[in-house]
């Protein structure tokens, strides 16, 4: 697991070199930017359950199949297990998030995935599109310019998109 830092130094170190004046600059405009991510992370982090179970009633409502008989979602122990691969799944946004870095997600969360549910017959890109409806969700609550001093945000919240997008790719 890498964060920035001990990702640009294990690359460093690869190829023996110092780190670069350029990686320094780039983590040094990460560090000036924080108080965005930090707060990003804790506003997603506090409305976690509202938006897994917001993206949930969506993706059921787009496809009642899920939680009709025989559906993926249908009996209380699989719509448990589907709420809970959401939260675990946005739980792992929100660690690559917090690290600036995607490893976190992808070898704990992704990896093996896709595999998981074509052995357990989870449709995939069921679960792609819920994992859209939760981006869509963290995003307007990360970048809600209410109670804030509004700053240029579109760096991180690019960021932040770009992780549920591997998300939603690992699994469709
Ligand atoms: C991944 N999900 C399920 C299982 C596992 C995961 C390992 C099998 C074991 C169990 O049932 O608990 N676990 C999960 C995960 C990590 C992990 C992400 C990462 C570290 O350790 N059903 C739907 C939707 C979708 C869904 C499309 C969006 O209709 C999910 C939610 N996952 C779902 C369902 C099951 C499951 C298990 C229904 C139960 C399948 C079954 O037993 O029939």
């Amino acid at each position: 697991m890498f964060d920035a830092f001990t990702r640009v130094v294990s690359q460093a170190d690869a190829r023996g070199d110092f780190v670069s004046t350029a990686q320094i600059d780039a983590l040094n405009k990460m560090v000036a930017d924080g108080n965005k991510r930090l707060d990003a992370v804790n506003r997603i982090t506090s409305n976690a359950s509202a938006i897994v179970a917001n993206a949930a009633r969506a993706l059921f409502a787009e496809q009642p199949q899920l939680i009709a008989p025989g559906g993926n979602a249908y009996t209380n122990r699989r719509m448990a297990a589907c709420l809970r691969d959401m939260e675990i799944i946005l739980r792992y946004v929100t660690y690559a998030t917090f690290t600036g870095d995607a490893s976190v997600l992808n070898d704990r969360c992704l990896n093996g995935l896709r595999e998981t549910y074509v052995a357990l017959g989870v449709p995939g890109a069921s679960v792609a599109a819920g994992v859209q409806k939760m981006k869509e969700a963290a995003i307007a609550i990360a970048n809600d310019r209410n109670n804030i001093t509004p700053g240029d945000c579109s760096a991180l919240m690019a960021e932040i998109s770009s992780y549920f997008d591997q998300a939603a790719a690992a699994v469709a």
